[in-house]
């Protein structure tokens, strides 16, 4: 067999030609999602799935965010009806305990649903920070996310942040709701007030957190974990079916959101 052989300085620059296509085609984007755990990679599936250009910031290096981590480590995670829906669309294999729960190994779970989005055609960025959000007044509307590299915040640098602009920007960060802490904080005029996640009382909250999974201020939507704290919702422990259903359901109000303005754009300029 004869390896081909690439000069160091043409690894370099097919890299730096790629890398940079890339990047400036999603500075503008439909949708951002804020982490690729189980609810921003559910959400990435279907908006992509849709149509819509999804590009998928995470802080890490990996895929699956809680995922992979299962329960105290153990690798196998719990879901219930309807999620199982969600991995049979995405070829994960169920294992049946009783009438609607399931458990499922968390290396193909995070596996599966990361590949299910990117073959959607949603683009996911690894070792990248989201640590603010860009605005517009008149109507008031959050219009994107800054982004920093991960290692320059490890590294604790004093480096500005580059800009990415998009029509919905998901907060899927987990227990701390990191886009929308800031964005209230920074952005008193939006009205958000956080009261902080509640103690587990699993019964209840994966049913809340589907519920109230979707916008909490024009162009700011929140998923997963980041529903019970900027709801004040009960933790439901290693049990991944709202996170999925979450993912899913900011995903179907984004489409008709996006719909709804994208028609009363074109009437407005047809008047
Ligand atoms: C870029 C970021 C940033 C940032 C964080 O924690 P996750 O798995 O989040 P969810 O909500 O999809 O799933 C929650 C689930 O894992 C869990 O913890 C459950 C069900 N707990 C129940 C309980 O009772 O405890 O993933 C969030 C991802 C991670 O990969 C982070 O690295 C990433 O977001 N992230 N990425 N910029 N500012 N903040």
């Amino acid at each position: 067999m004869n390896v081909k052989q690439v000069d160091e300085i043409k690894i370099t620059r097919y890299i730096l030609k790629a890398t940079f296509e890339d990047w400036m085609d999603f500075s503008v984007n439909d949708v951002v999602i804020v982490g690729a755990g189980p609810s921003g990679l559910a959400a990435a599936y279907y908006l992509a799935k849709a149509g819509l250009k999804t590009t998928v910031f995470e802080r890490r290096l990996s895929f699956g965010g809680g995922i992979g981590g299962g329960a105290m480590l153990f690798h196998k995670i719990v879901i219930e009806s309807p999620a199982d829906e969600v991995l049979r669309e995405i070829g994960v294999r169920l294992q049946k305990f009783e009438d609607g729960v399931y458990v499922v190994d968390s290396s193909e779970f995070m596996a599966k649903l990361a590949t299910a989005a990117i073959d959607a055609g949603a683009k996911i960025i690894h070792g990248v920070t989201v640590d603010d959000v860009i605005f517009r007044e008149n109507p008031l509307r959050v219009t994107g996310v800054a982004v920093e590299w991960t290692a320059t915040q490890m590294a604790s640098l004093h480096v500005d942040p580059l800009f990415i602009s998009a029509k919905a920007v998901v907060d899927a960060t987990g227990h701390d709701a990191e886009v929308i802490s800031v964005a209230s904080r920074k952005i008193p005029e939006l009205g958000i007030v956080i009261p902080g996640e509640k103690s587990a009382y699993s019964e209840v909250a994966e049913q809340l957190t589907v519920e109230q999974s979707g916008e909490v201020a024009p162009g700011l939507y929140a998923a997963g974990m980041a529903v019970t704290e900027v709801k004040g919702l009960p933790r439901m422990g290693p049990i991944f079916g709202a996170m999925l259903l979450s993912g899913k359901k900011v995903a179907e109000d984004i489409i008709q959101n996006l719909k709804a303005n994208s028609a009363t754009l074109k009437s407005a300029q047809k008047e």
